[in-house]
Protein backbone atom coordinates (compact mmCIF):
# COMPACT_ATOMS: atom_id res chain seq x y z
CA UNK A 1 0.00 0.00 0.00
CA UNK A 2 2.01 3.05 -1.27
CA UNK A 3 -1.40 5.55 -0.37
CA UNK A 4 -3.99 5.22 2.39
CA UNK A 5 -6.40 8.20 0.99
CA UNK A 6 -9.70 6.14 0.11
CA UNK A 7 -11.35 2.67 0.44
CA UNK A 8 -9.48 2.89 -3.17
CA UNK A 9 -6.33 2.67 -1.77
CA UNK A 10 -7.29 -1.04 -0.98
CA UNK A 11 -6.36 -4.14 -2.75
CA UNK A 12 -8.41 -6.86 -1.05
CA UNK A 13 -10.68 -5.04 1.60
CA UNK A 14 -11.72 -8.21 3.64
CA UNK A 15 -7.36 -9.15 4.41
CA UNK A 16 -7.27 -5.71 5.60
CA UNK A 17 -10.24 -6.12 8.03
CA UNK A 18 -8.48 -9.53 8.98
CA UNK A 19 -5.23 -8.08 9.44
CA UNK A 20 -6.43 -5.68 11.21
CA UNK A 21 -8.22 -8.18 13.99
CA UNK A 22 -4.80 -10.11 14.11
CA UNK A 23 -3.46 -6.47 15.25
CA UNK A 24 -5.62 -6.49 17.89
CA UNK A 25 -4.96 -10.14 19.12
CA UNK A 26 -1.21 -9.38 19.25
CA UNK A 27 -0.50 -5.79 18.93
CA UNK A 28 3.09 -5.97 19.67
CA UNK A 29 3.98 -9.10 17.28
CA UNK A 30 5.33 -6.44 14.65
CA UNK A 31 7.31 -4.48 17.20
CA UNK A 32 10.64 -4.85 14.33
CA UNK A 33 8.90 -3.63 11.49
CA UNK A 34 8.95 -0.13 12.41
CA UNK A 35 12.54 0.36 13.98
CA UNK A 36 14.61 3.05 12.53
CA UNK A 37 11.30 4.68 11.00
CA UNK A 38 9.51 7.87 11.50
CA UNK A 39 5.75 8.48 11.49
CA UNK A 40 5.08 12.53 11.17
CA UNK A 41 2.12 13.41 12.08
CA UNK A 42 0.80 17.01 10.20
CA UNK A 43 -2.98 18.20 11.77
CA UNK A 44 -4.29 21.35 10.40
CA UNK A 45 -7.01 21.23 12.44
CA UNK A 46 -8.06 20.15 16.23
CA UNK A 47 -8.23 16.13 16.64
CA UNK A 48 -8.45 13.23 19.94
CA UNK A 49 -9.20 10.10 18.69
CA UNK A 50 -6.77 10.34 15.15
CA UNK A 51 -4.02 11.43 16.61
CA UNK A 52 -3.62 9.52 19.85
CA UNK A 53 -4.98 5.93 18.25
CA UNK A 54 -2.37 6.74 15.22
CA UNK A 55 0.57 7.35 17.75
CA UNK A 56 -0.18 3.93 19.84
CA UNK A 57 -0.66 2.19 16.28
CA UNK A 58 2.86 3.35 15.35
CA UNK A 59 4.33 2.72 18.67
CA UNK A 60 3.03 -0.64 18.57
CA UNK A 61 4.63 -1.26 15.42
CA UNK A 62 8.18 0.29 16.97
CA UNK A 63 8.36 3.66 15.12
CA UNK A 64 9.19 6.88 16.39
CA UNK A 65 6.48 9.45 16.11
CA UNK A 66 6.47 13.64 15.71
CA UNK A 67 3.38 15.37 15.94
CA UNK A 68 3.02 19.06 15.09
CA UNK A 69 -0.38 20.81 15.13
CA UNK A 70 0.63 23.48 12.16
CA UNK A 71 -1.93 25.06 12.50
CA UNK A 72 -1.00 26.51 15.81
CA UNK A 73 2.71 25.93 15.72
CA UNK A 74 3.54 26.28 12.41
CA UNK A 75 3.91 29.51 10.27
CA UNK A 76 1.08 30.69 8.25
CA UNK A 77 1.02 28.26 5.04
CA UNK A 78 0.51 29.22 1.80
CA UNK A 79 -0.41 26.94 -0.09
CA UNK A 80 -1.66 28.58 -3.92
CA UNK A 81 0.70 28.34 -6.83
CA UNK A 82 2.36 31.65 -8.31
CA UNK A 83 1.51 33.76 -5.65
CA UNK A 84 3.71 36.53 -4.39
CA UNK A 85 3.51 35.96 -0.70
CA UNK A 86 3.35 39.61 0.86
CA UNK A 87 0.21 38.77 3.02
CA UNK A 88 -0.46 37.27 6.09
CA UNK A 89 1.24 33.33 5.00
CA UNK A 90 4.80 33.22 5.48
CA UNK A 91 5.74 29.25 4.25
CA UNK A 92 4.89 27.59 1.56
CA UNK A 93 3.23 23.64 0.72
CA UNK A 94 6.09 22.87 -1.37
CA UNK A 95 9.47 24.03 1.21
CA UNK A 96 7.48 22.78 4.08
CA UNK A 97 6.01 19.35 2.82
CA UNK A 98 9.92 19.21 1.03
CA UNK A 99 10.96 19.52 4.50
CA UNK A 100 8.69 17.01 5.95
CA UNK A 101 9.94 14.48 3.28
CA UNK A 102 13.59 14.71 4.78
CA UNK A 103 12.75 14.12 8.09
CA UNK A 104 10.00 11.41 8.15
CA UNK A 105 9.31 7.97 6.37
CA UNK A 106 5.70 8.28 6.27
CA UNK A 107 3.25 11.51 6.72
CA UNK A 108 -0.45 11.79 8.09
CA UNK A 109 -2.16 14.62 7.50
CA UNK A 110 -5.61 15.96 8.38
CA UNK A 111 -6.74 18.69 6.46
CA UNK A 112 -10.61 19.91 6.79
CA UNK A 113 -12.09 21.13 4.06
CA UNK A 114 -13.40 25.47 4.34
CA UNK A 115 -16.86 23.98 3.33
CA UNK A 116 -16.62 27.23 1.15
CA UNK A 117 -15.30 26.28 -2.34
CA UNK A 118 -16.78 23.01 -3.73
CA UNK A 119 -14.40 22.57 -6.46
CA UNK A 120 -11.23 23.61 -4.18
CA UNK A 121 -12.75 20.71 -1.04
CA UNK A 122 -13.41 18.07 -3.47
CA UNK A 123 -9.84 18.90 -5.79
CA UNK A 124 -8.35 17.74 -2.59
CA UNK A 125 -5.74 20.03 -3.56
CA UNK A 126 -3.73 20.15 -0.30
CA UNK A 127 -3.59 16.04 0.17
CA UNK A 128 -2.31 16.21 -3.33
CA UNK A 129 0.24 19.00 -2.22
CA UNK A 130 1.53 17.25 0.57
CA UNK A 131 2.00 13.84 -1.27
CA UNK A 132 3.74 15.48 -4.36
CA UNK A 133 5.94 18.04 -2.70
CA UNK A 134 6.75 15.38 0.52
CA UNK A 135 7.36 12.31 -2.05
CA UNK A 136 6.35 9.83 1.28
CA UNK A 137 3.48 7.64 1.21
CA UNK A 138 0.97 9.75 3.35
CA UNK A 139 -1.92 8.22 5.34
CA UNK A 140 -5.07 10.70 5.75
CA UNK A 141 -5.77 11.65 8.86
CA UNK A 142 -9.08 13.28 7.25
CA UNK A 143 -9.08 15.45 3.99
CA UNK A 144 -11.47 17.48 2.43
CA UNK A 145 -13.59 14.59 1.28
CA UNK A 146 -12.62 11.05 2.87
CA UNK A 147 -12.17 9.44 6.46
CA UNK A 148 -10.57 6.21 5.48
CA UNK A 149 -8.97 5.05 9.28
CA UNK A 150 -12.55 6.18 10.60
CA UNK A 151 -14.32 4.30 7.78
CA UNK A 152 -11.68 1.07 8.35
CA UNK A 153 -11.99 1.23 11.97
CA UNK A 154 -16.11 1.11 11.66
CA UNK A 155 -16.14 -2.14 9.46
CA UNK A 156 -13.47 -3.80 11.59
CA UNK A 157 -15.97 -3.40 14.37
CA UNK A 158 -19.09 -4.13 12.69
CA UNK A 159 -17.15 -7.35 11.12
CA UNK A 160 -16.74 -8.04 15.06
CA UNK A 161 -20.39 -7.25 16.11
CA UNK A 162 -22.22 -8.79 13.41
CA UNK A 163 -22.47 -12.63 14.81
CA UNK A 164 -24.93 -14.30 11.50
CA UNK A 165 -23.49 -16.25 9.64
CA UNK A 166 -27.17 -16.94 7.02
CA UNK A 167 -27.46 -12.80 6.21
CA UNK A 168 -26.00 -10.16 5.80
CA UNK A 169 -26.13 -7.16 8.36
CA UNK A 170 -28.63 -3.97 7.83
CA UNK A 171 -26.29 -0.77 7.97
CA UNK A 172 -27.97 2.34 8.17
CA UNK A 173 -26.26 6.03 8.08
CA UNK A 174 -28.74 8.28 9.34
CA UNK A 175 -28.14 12.08 8.85
CA UNK A 176 -28.49 13.47 12.84
CA UNK A 177 -29.18 17.89 13.86
CA UNK A 178 -26.63 19.59 14.28
CA UNK A 179 -26.11 23.81 15.20
CA UNK A 180 -23.13 24.12 12.55
CA UNK A 181 -22.01 23.18 9.44
CA UNK A 182 -19.95 19.96 9.33
CA UNK A 183 -17.69 18.31 6.71
CA UNK A 184 -19.65 15.42 4.52
CA UNK A 185 -16.02 13.42 4.82
CA UNK A 186 -17.10 10.99 7.24
CA UNK A 187 -20.41 10.24 5.83
CA UNK A 188 -18.49 10.03 2.06
CA UNK A 189 -16.19 7.69 3.48
CA UNK A 190 -18.53 5.72 5.32
CA UNK A 191 -20.63 4.85 2.70
CA UNK A 192 -17.29 4.20 0.27
CA UNK A 193 -16.50 1.72 2.22
CA UNK A 194 -19.95 -0.05 2.94
CA UNK A 195 -20.55 0.27 -0.38
CA UNK A 196 -17.55 -2.20 -0.73
CA UNK A 197 -18.24 -4.20 1.86
CA UNK A 198 -20.73 -7.28 2.18
CA UNK A 199 -23.60 -5.62 3.59
CA UNK A 200 -27.29 -4.40 2.99
CA UNK A 201 -26.38 -0.17 3.11
CA UNK A 202 -29.16 2.58 3.39
CA UNK A 203 -28.65 5.76 3.79
CA UNK A 204 -31.57 8.61 5.22
CA UNK A 205 -31.46 12.10 5.51
CA UNK A 206 -33.51 15.11 4.85
CA UNK A 207 -34.20 16.69 1.65
CA UNK A 208 -31.07 18.90 0.28
CA UNK A 209 -28.75 17.02 2.44
CA UNK A 210 -27.52 14.21 -0.63
CA UNK A 211 -23.90 13.18 -0.70
CA UNK A 212 -21.85 13.40 -3.63
CA UNK A 213 -22.87 10.55 -5.78
CA UNK A 214 -19.45 9.13 -6.54
CA UNK A 215 -19.44 8.23 -2.84
CA UNK A 216 -23.07 6.80 -2.32
CA UNK A 217 -23.50 5.14 -5.98
CA UNK A 218 -25.09 1.66 -5.13
CA UNK A 219 -26.54 2.46 -1.75
CA UNK A 220 -30.04 2.65 -1.20
CA UNK A 221 -31.17 6.33 -0.52
CA UNK A 222 -34.61 7.39 1.71
CA UNK A 223 -36.11 11.00 3.13
CA UNK A 224 -37.73 8.79 5.44
CA UNK A 225 -35.99 7.89 8.51
CA UNK A 226 -38.78 5.31 10.09
CA UNK A 227 -38.41 3.62 6.74
CA UNK A 228 -34.32 3.00 6.87
CA UNK A 229 -34.57 2.22 10.59
CA UNK A 230 -36.36 -1.25 9.92
CA UNK A 231 -34.98 -4.40 10.87
CA UNK A 232 -31.71 -2.37 10.85
CA UNK A 233 -28.89 -4.15 12.54
CA UNK A 234 -26.30 -1.14 12.78
CA UNK A 235 -26.87 3.08 12.63
CA UNK A 236 -24.17 5.33 12.03
CA UNK A 237 -25.41 8.78 13.30
CA UNK A 238 -23.49 11.50 11.55
CA UNK A 239 -23.90 15.23 11.00
CA UNK A 240 -22.84 16.80 7.58
CA UNK A 241 -23.66 19.99 5.89
CA UNK A 242 -25.28 19.99 2.29
CA UNK A 243 -23.40 19.07 -0.39
CA UNK A 244 -25.81 20.57 -3.05
CA UNK A 245 -26.04 23.90 -1.09
CA UNK A 246 -22.33 23.82 -0.66
CA UNK A 247 -21.72 23.96 3.35
CA UNK A 248 -24.88 25.11 4.77
CA UNK A 249 -27.27 24.24 7.68
CA UNK A 250 -30.55 23.84 5.97
CA UNK A 251 -32.48 22.30 8.75
CA UNK A 252 -32.02 21.29 12.55
CA UNK A 253 -34.89 19.66 12.51
CA UNK A 254 -35.12 17.18 16.22
CA UNK A 255 -37.40 14.70 15.12
CA UNK A 256 -34.21 13.52 13.36
CA UNK A 257 -32.57 13.15 16.53
CA UNK A 258 -32.17 9.11 17.41
CA UNK A 259 -33.30 7.63 20.84
CA UNK A 260 -34.01 4.59 22.57
CA UNK A 261 -37.65 4.56 22.14
CA UNK A 262 -36.89 4.59 18.30
CA UNK A 263 -34.34 1.66 18.36
CA UNK A 264 -38.05 -0.38 18.72
CA UNK A 265 -38.40 -0.54 15.22
CA UNK A 266 -34.84 -1.39 14.62
CA UNK A 267 -33.32 -5.27 15.05
CA UNK A 268 -31.66 -4.23 18.19
CA UNK A 269 -29.43 -2.02 16.28
CA UNK A 270 -26.30 -1.00 17.77
CA UNK A 271 -25.39 3.11 17.43
CA UNK A 272 -22.61 3.96 15.99
CA UNK A 273 -21.09 7.48 15.81
CA UNK A 274 -17.35 8.84 14.82
CA UNK A 275 -16.96 10.75 17.69
CA UNK A 276 -16.84 13.79 19.28
CA UNK A 277 -20.55 13.87 19.25
CA UNK A 278 -22.62 17.03 20.82
CA UNK A 279 -25.06 15.07 23.24
CA UNK A 280 -28.31 15.69 23.45
CA UNK A 281 -27.68 17.41 19.98
CA UNK A 282 -26.82 14.92 17.68
CA UNK A 283 -27.43 11.86 19.66
CA UNK A 284 -29.36 10.68 22.77
CA UNK A 285 -27.75 10.07 26.33
CA UNK A 286 -30.17 7.10 26.76
CA UNK A 287 -28.40 5.69 24.07
CA UNK A 288 -24.97 6.82 24.61
CA UNK A 289 -25.19 5.76 27.97
CA UNK A 290 -26.74 2.22 27.19
CA UNK A 291 -26.07 -0.92 25.94
CA UNK A 292 -26.55 -0.64 22.53
CA UNK A 293 -23.91 2.29 22.30
CA UNK A 294 -21.14 0.84 19.94
CA UNK A 295 -18.59 4.64 20.29
CA UNK A 296 -16.27 3.24 22.66
CA UNK A 297 -15.08 0.29 20.59
CA UNK A 298 -15.38 2.05 17.72
CA UNK A 299 -12.75 4.49 19.63
CA UNK A 300 -10.58 1.39 20.29
CA UNK A 301 -10.64 -0.04 16.86
CA UNK A 302 -9.18 3.33 15.74
CA UNK A 303 -5.63 1.67 16.95
CA UNK A 304 -6.20 -1.35 14.98
CA UNK A 305 -7.13 0.19 11.80
CA UNK A 306 -4.14 2.53 11.33
CA UNK A 307 -1.77 -0.09 12.96
CA UNK A 308 -3.12 -2.16 10.36
CA UNK A 309 -2.64 0.24 7.21
CA UNK A 310 0.82 1.46 8.58
CA UNK A 311 1.92 -1.85 8.76
CA UNK A 312 0.73 -2.58 5.00
CA UNK A 313 3.11 0.78 4.20
CA UNK A 314 6.17 0.09 5.84
CA UNK A 315 6.22 -3.87 4.15
CA UNK A 316 5.20 -2.05 0.75
CA UNK A 317 7.86 0.62 0.96
CA UNK A 318 10.30 -0.52 3.17
CA UNK A 319 10.02 -4.51 2.58
CA UNK A 320 11.25 -4.80 -1.56
CA UNK A 321 8.40 -6.57 -3.17
CA UNK A 322 6.25 -6.87 -0.75
CA UNK A 323 3.55 -4.77 -2.82
CA UNK A 324 -0.12 -5.54 -0.73
C1 LIG B 1 -15.41 16.49 12.40
C2 LIG B 1 -16.28 16.09 11.21
O1 LIG B 1 -15.72 15.82 10.12
O2 LIG B 1 -17.50 16.01 11.35
C3 LIG B 1 -14.50 15.36 12.81
C4 LIG B 1 -15.09 14.01 12.96
C5 LIG B 1 -14.09 12.92 13.18
N1 LIG B 1 -16.26 16.83 13.51
C6 LIG B 1 -16.38 18.09 13.94
O3 LIG B 1 -15.78 18.98 13.39
C7 LIG B 1 -17.27 18.35 15.14
C8 LIG B 1 -17.29 19.78 15.51
C9 LIG B 1 -18.41 20.19 16.45
O4 LIG B 1 -18.46 21.38 16.70
O5 LIG B 1 -19.22 19.38 16.92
Amino acid sequence: MKQFTSVKDVLDLPALVTEALVQKRNPFANKALGRNKTLGLIFMNPSLRTRLSTQKAATNLGMEVIVMNIDKEGWALETQDGVIMNGTTVEHIREAAGVMGKYFDILGLRSFPSLKNRDEDYSEDILQKFIHYSGLPLVSLESGTLHPLQSLADLITITEQFTFTNRKPKVVLTWAPHVKALPQAVPNSFAEWMNQADVDFVITHPEGYELYEAFTAGAAITYNQEEALQDADFIYVKNWSSYHQYGQVLTTDENWLLTQNRLGITNNAKVMHCLPVRRGLELSHDILDGPNSLVLEQANNRVYAAQAVLKRMLETNFIPGDDQ
